[in-house]
């Protein structure tokens, strides 16, 4: 096999370091890019860092993106870092567009100017859709983002098309719809769920307070859409794909599901409404269409709604278990 070599920016991730054990299994050296915080962040990738090269760097320094890309010399570049958190994005909506859409086109200077003929990988969004006309969203509909998040995706999405354009480079989109797991980051609202319940079954609290619980999303199981990422990076051409189940469900339903893997039926006496968890603007409903994908990658999501909720709310008990005592 040539050498293959990947470069993923967020390894620290969800995504990231589901991605990393995946190329790691098919024999690529792995490089991660980590920004420097005061207390390091690689819980999600302790168990293979002895197997994955961590370099130094920021999507907010050029030069830091130039000496990554050098150093990995990268047959292929998964820009996954992001400021993810939609909600965020409302009140930190400069930071987030520096990060999340600047960021992505300063990763693309990086490559054209040091590994041309690397293959690149943006992580796109759903988000990018926002305030949808049809259903399901496939990679036709047009996009009419509802945060500062969606509309820095936007960019970043067009400065990935620009560069396959002007530069003949290998750029593709993955526009992904929510994908989960049991590392999801605690914010999100599955996780908040999933660990709000296991936290109630273990009579560590009363109650999870929720926002728009009506919103409805197509949620699928992470390490899936990892697969997917790396699929659109070996198609024949750089090409824009979305990744879904083909279903949605209401932020009611995830909850109402999650205390039933617990075995509590009067959920609703456990949830309690803030409208401090609304947002400015909200995205109330996404579905999207994978057809392309089954299509063009034989791509399909194995894990469905119910099987995802379980397999989060399993997950949360069992680490809670094991830290008996603690909060
Ligand atoms: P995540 O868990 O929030 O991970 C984000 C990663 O970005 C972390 O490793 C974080 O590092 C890193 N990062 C943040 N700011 C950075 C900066 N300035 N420089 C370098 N790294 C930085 O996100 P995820 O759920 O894995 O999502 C992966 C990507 O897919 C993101 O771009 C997200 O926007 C996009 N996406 C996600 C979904 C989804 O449902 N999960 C759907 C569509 C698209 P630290 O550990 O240092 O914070
Ligand atoms: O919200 C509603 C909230 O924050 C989902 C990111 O990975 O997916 C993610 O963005 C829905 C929204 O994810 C709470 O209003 C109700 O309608 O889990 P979320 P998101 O905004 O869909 C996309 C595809 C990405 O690209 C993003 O990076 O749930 N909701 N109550 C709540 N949301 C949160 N967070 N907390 C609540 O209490």
């Amino acid at each position: 096999m040539a050498d293959r070599r990947a470069l993923i920016t967020g390894v620290t991730g969800q995504d990231g370091s589901f991605l990393a054990r995946l190329l790691l299994k098919k024999g690529y050296r792995v490089y991660g890019l980590v920004r420097r915080l005061s207390s390091p962040n690689i819980s999600n990738i302790a168990t293979i860092l002895d197997q994955i090269e961590l370099l130094d760097g920021d999507l907010m320094d050029q030069s830091s993106l130039n000496e990554a890309v050098k150093r990995a010399d990268p047959s292929e570049i998964y820009n996954l870092a992001a400021q993810s958190f939609v909600g965020a994005s409302f009140s930190q909506p400069a930071l987030t567009g520096e990060i999340t859409g600047l960021g992505a086109l300063r990763l693309l200077e990086a490559t054209r100017t040091h590994a041309s003929s690397a293959r690149l990988y943006q992580a796109a969004s759903s988000e990018m859709f926002g305030h949808v006309d049809r259903e399901p969203q496939d990679e036709s509909t047009p996009f009419h983002p509802r945060s500062p998040y969606g509309v820095a995706k936007v960019y970043a999405y067009w400065a990935c098309v620009n560069y396959r354009e002007a530069y003949s480079m290998f750029v593709s989109n993955g526009i992904l719809f929510n994908h989960e797991s049991e590392v999801r980051g605690i914010e999100f609202v599955t996780r908040k769920i999933s660990d709000g319940v296991a936290r109630i079954a273990t009579g560590r609290a009363q109650q999870i307070v929720l926002g728009n619980i009506d919103a409805r999303r197509d949620w699928g199981y992470a390490p899936d859409y990892v697969d997917l990422m790396w699929r659109i990076l070996q198609y024949s051409t750089p090409d824009d794909f979305v990744g879904a189940t083909g279903e949605s469900h209401s932020v009611r339903e995830f909850a109402q599901e999650a205390f039933r893997v617990v075995g509590i039926e009067d959920w609703e006496s456990h949830v309690k409404l803030d409208p401090r968890f609304n947002r400015p603007a909200e995205v109330y409903n996404l579905r999207g269409n994978p057809a392309k994908a089954e299509r063009e990658l034989g791509w399909k999501p194995r894990t469905r709604f119910k099987e995802l909720v379980r397999i989060m709310v399993e997950a949360d008990m069992a680490r809670l278990e094991s830290t008996k005592g603690a909060t």
